[in-house]
């Protein structure tokens, strides 16, 4: 028997005794028609979109209702409104990717003891805000590779800035704080942060935040951009300053925002996951919890359909995946 032709047995051999989960196959039953909200920080950030894209392909693969809602402006308590009419609309499942790590709790709480199951995802509340948390990639990995990326670029030596989302951001927050941790380290002795700005991930304001930056400190050599928005508004300004090829710029992107910007040579290397599927692990994760197959407890093992089985980890914390690396070598084998 050739090898394709067994493989083909072996999974049909498996499919008919029930052994193993191959290819979308759930070991239980998930519920259909379920009412799932999403709620991203922002409605109008194209790495959002995609994320809740992700949610709703899983939510249609499923068989579930969803929907996306949210504000046009970064902030805790514009995210408020949505929650509390998911809460009033009897949703099964709030999907939030949070803008601030404590305010909304009381709110989520709310929705909890209604019932309504809450999954964070990028950007999480407190462990208490939530039943599960859908973790992109390791903050702690990405906290080095950002320092260790702009450090290779510049030589090990020189100041640099932050500019970052919106100052509550927990995912920012979190990858910042990795950075400094980072930086502790002796070969960066010569590496000084000297600002964090924040563009609260308005593309104006991060375009105006990074002139601020280059005008503050013109020994700048490096700014490290741990947000979409962020980035693409500092490549846009750099892109046609004097600073492009002076000014180093990496941080966290999506490859359709910034790849004239790599073809430009303004940006050499960013890196990201894929947002759509950070949106369809949690799409998942919510249909499960509402169908009583997990509860949110470490070592709890789940069915995500396309990207396999995934397992709860300490806190309630699920993880995606490394992230990939971007540049011109490779950024045209990418579309979102
Ligand atoms: C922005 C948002 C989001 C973050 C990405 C990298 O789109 O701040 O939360 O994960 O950047």
């Amino acid at each position: 028997m050739n090898p394709r032709a067994f493989a083909q047995t072996f999974v049909a051999v498996l499919s008919l005794t029930g052994l193993g989960t191959i290819g979308y196959g759930q070991d239980k039953p998930i519920k259909k028609d379920l009412k799932i909200t999403c709620v991203p920080k922002n409605i109008n950030n194209p790495y959002m979109v995609t994320q809740s894209n992700g949610a709703m392909d899983a939510c249609k693969e499923l068989g579930e209702q969803g929907k996306v809602v949210g504000p046009s402006e970064t902030g805790a308590s514009a995210q408020v409104p949505y929650i509390n009419t998911a809460i009033t609309q009897r949703q099964n499942a709030i999907l939030i990717a949070a803008n601030d790590p404590n305010a909304l709790v009381p709110y989520l709480k709310k929705a909890m003891e209604q019932k309504i199951k809450v999954v964070t995802l990028d950007s999480d509340t407190a462990p208490e805000g939530r039943s599960i948390f859908i973790n992109q990639a390791s903050a702690e990995g990405i906290g080095q590779s950002l320092v260790q990326t702009l450090a290779k670029a510049i030589g090990n030596s020189g100041d640099f800035a932050i500019l970052s989302a919106t100052p509550n951001a927990t995912n920012q927050n979190t990858w910042i704080k990795y950075m400094q941790e980072e930086l502790k380290k002796p070969e960066y002795k010569d590496m000084k942060l000297v600002k964090i700005a924040y563009g609260n991930d308005e593309d104006q304001k991060s375009f105006t935040e990074t002139q601020g930056l280059l005008q503050a400190y013109p020994n700048l050599k490096g700014i490290i951009s741990p947000t979409s928005v962020g980035i693409a508004a500092a490549a846009r300004y750099i892109s046609t300053s004097p600073y492009k090829g002076k000014v180093v710029l990496t941080g966290l992107g999506t490859p359709n925002q910034l790849r004239e910007f790599v073809k430009d040579g303004t940006i050499k290397e960013f890196e990201l996951w894929k947002p759509a599927d950070v949106g369809y692990l949690a799409a998942y994760a919510a249909a499960q919890l509402c169908s009583g197959n997990i509860q949110g407890k470490e070592g709890e093992t789940f069915s995500a359909g396309k990207l396999g089985n995934r397992t709860v980890g300490k806190d309630g914390v699920v993880l995606l995946g490394p992230p990939t690396v971007f540049n011109a070598d490779n950024i045209d084998q990418f579309n979102f």
